[in-house]
């Protein structure tokens, strides 16, 4: 990434040192072959939210919850999903910019693991884990997860659950990414709508507290649009390459 982006002046001339934080949403997995949740053929306008992704769900209707999630599971596991142009070139720039890059992605597949990212925050848990409410013991889970499953760590059955942040649920790593932000000098946001708190919100605390230049990359204009200062709409994976370079 040039000391400028291609944008030119419109983004802040940033320092070798500087930090950047990037924010995913499901909108940069799109073109791998993943659905997001809010477009019209949205993951939201086929179950609600209420029913497959809340810990009251799982209390309430654990075989229903399961059955979501396996299908999601084994949709990321098909072959023909693969880290697209977009994961590949956040790889990139966080192998080539000199200054500390911390990706935090809403996303619970694993193609920003695979395109190579390492300093990389699923703040929404990641669907190859499971973990056991039992002992509270998580691994890596690539099979379906039924209400028999027993928890390879304790052996009690019922308890395994997808390592994933349900709704009314923390999401994880949150003083690590507070702390990001704060001191960050850009922050993108890339594939999301904007509609998820606390991960919405992280614009607002990049501008004010850290006093970053802040950039959107979208394919339409998300609900937090004017919280940044620029944005760019199109398909991740020919804005997120151009923004890197
Ligand atoms: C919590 C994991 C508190 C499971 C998910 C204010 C403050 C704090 C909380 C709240 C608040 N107001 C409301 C809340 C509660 C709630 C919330 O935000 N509700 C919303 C619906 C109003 N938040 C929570 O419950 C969070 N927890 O706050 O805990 C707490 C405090 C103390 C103690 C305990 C708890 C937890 C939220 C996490 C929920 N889990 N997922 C799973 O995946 O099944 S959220 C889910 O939404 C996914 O993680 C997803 O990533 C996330 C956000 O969606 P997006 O990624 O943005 O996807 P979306 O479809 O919406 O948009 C896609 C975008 O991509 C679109 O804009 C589209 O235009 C664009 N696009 C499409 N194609 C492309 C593209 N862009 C580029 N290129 C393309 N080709």
């Amino acid at each position: 990434m040039s000391q400028t982006s291609k944008a030119g002046a419109t983004v802040k001339d940033l320092k070798p040192t500087d930090a950047i934080v990037i924010l995913t949403g499901a909108g940069i997995s799109k073109e791998s072959g993943l659905d997001t949740f809010r477009d019209a053929d949205g993951i939201w306008s086929r179950v609600r939210i209420e029913d497959v992704a809340t810990p009251e769900a799982f209390a309430r209707d654990p075989v229903r919850v399961h059955e979501f999630y396996n299908a999601r599971r084994s949709g990321m596991l098909n072959p023909n999903v693969q880290p697209n142009a977009a994961h590949a070139a956040l790889a990139r720039l966080e192998r080539e910019w000199p200054g500390p890059v911390l990706l935090v992605t809403q996303n619970i597949d694993d193609l920003h693991d695979r395109a190579g990212s390492t300093a990389l925050i699923h703040m929404h848990g990641e669907m190859l884990k499971a973990r056991c409410a039992g002992c509270g013991g998580v691994g890596a889970w690539r099979e379906d997860i039924t209400v028999a499953t027993a928890c390879p760590s304790c052996g009690g059955a019922g308890g395994m659950r997808p390592h994933v942040v349900w709704f009314g649920e923390m999401p994880l790593e949150m003083d690590r990414i507070m702390a990001a932000l704060a001191e960050c000098a850009l922050f993108v946001s890339i594939g999301t709508s904007g509609n998820v708190y606390p991960a919405a919100g992280f614009v607002q605390e990049a501008r004010y507290v850290g006093g970053a230049h802040t950039v959107e990359l979208n394919l339409e204009p998300s609900a937090g649009v004017t919280d940044f200062h620029e944005a760019r709409h199109g398909p991740a994976t020919e804005l997120v390459p151009a923004f890197v370079e």
